[in-house]
């Protein structure tokens, strides 16, 4: 149900999530119209995405449980999994410098994608719709 590709169309507080991650304000300003666009293609519990946007191209896989590296669009490592709860993805990821942790859900809400965000007490929201 997750696959697709999915464009982002509005973000809540996302600047705020981002500052709180330690991103300055020059490369907030670009990642708030970043037009990012994620292809999802799952087969049982293997994930297969496709990033991109202003900043970069991008394929993951992963598997669900299966702890995995990620790094941000600002360079910033992270690794942890994806688990799905219900209808709903779950993502625990610690960042490698400092080890605070990152969580993050994907929800199909209405037929759209909803994406999550949580650090250090800062919570943000992405939409993304089908194309
Ligand atoms: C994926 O499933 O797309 C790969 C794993 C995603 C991990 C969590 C992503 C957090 C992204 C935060 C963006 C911060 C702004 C640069």
């Amino acid at each position: 149900a997750f696959n697709g590709t999915w464009k982002v169309d509005h973000s809540e507080n996302y600047d705020k999530f981002m500052e709180q991650l330690g991103i300055n304000v020059m490369k907030r300003k670009l990642a708030e119209h970043d037009n990012l666009k994620i292809t999802i293609e799952q087969t049982g519990d293997k994930f297969h995405i496709k990033e991109s946007s202003t900043f970069r191209t991008k394929e993951i896989d992963f598997t669900l449980g299966v702890q995995f590296d990620y790094t941000m669009a600002d360079g910033t490592e992270l690794t942890g999994t994806w688990e799905l709860e219900g209808d709903v993805l779950k993502g625990k990821f610690n960042r490698k410098d400092n080890n605070k942790v990152l969580t993050t859900t994907r929800a199909l809400v209405g037929g759209e994608l909803v994406q999550s965000y949580n650090y250090e007490g800062v919570d943000a929201k992405r939409t993304f719709k089908k194309q």
